[in-house]
């Protein structure tokens, strides 16, 4: 297991679109282990296999409080949308950044488990808009890219400013 670099937007790496997973291999499975072991580390509640420079469909996700219930989602598709929500999100690539985004407020979504096994979920609330922010990133979309281009402007500055104290 360990832990790996969560690339930091507006890198351009997070605009890429992620492949299929084609056969769940041991590779597959150590790359689920350590993206969990990187949420949980973080501590998130989803990460998306393109935060950390895999172009692959996976994400993983744990909104429990008990961070003990691991969703591993791969090829996954939205089938049915419903309603709209509007949340704030926060996202691992975009730190100390959080704003309203408006999405659905149900989806349906079919995705393979590790087992290679396939399975339907319905999912609201906060579980909706996890699965939702994930999924944009698989196809090299981030949060902000949902705001306005002043609110966008406004936080790459604020995140250049940022990046330059901690350097
Ligand atoms: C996506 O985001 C999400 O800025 C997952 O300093 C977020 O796990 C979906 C995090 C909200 C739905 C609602 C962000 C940690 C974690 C930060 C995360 C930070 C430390 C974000
Ligand atoms: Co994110």
């Amino acid at each position: 297991m360990a832990l790996l670099p969560i690339l930091r937007f507006p890198d351009s790496r997070l605009k890429k679109v992620a492949a299929p997973v084609e056969k769940i291999d041991a590779d597959v499975r150590a790359l689920v282990a350590d993206m969990a072991e990187t949420m949980y580390e973080a501590p998130g509640i989803g990460l998306a296999a393109t935060q950390v420079d895999v172009h692959r469909q996976i994400v993983v996700i744990d909104i429990s409080e008990s961070r003990d219930d691991l969703l591993v989602l791969i090829n996954a598709r939205i089938t049915r949308k419903s309603g709209t929500q509007v949340y704030e999100e926060g996202c691992l690539s975009v730190p100390g950044i959080y704003d309203k985004v408006e999405r659905a407020a149900e989806v349906t979504v079919d995705y393979q488990g590790l087992d290679g096994q396939s399975h339907t979920l319905d999912a609201d609330g906060l579980l909706a808009v996890c699965i939702q922010h994930e999924l944009d990133h698989l196809q090299g979309k981030v949060f902000v890219e949902r705001l306005s281009q002043l609110k966008q402007t406004r936080i790459k500055t604020k995140l250049a400013k940022q990046a330059k104290i901690t350097a």
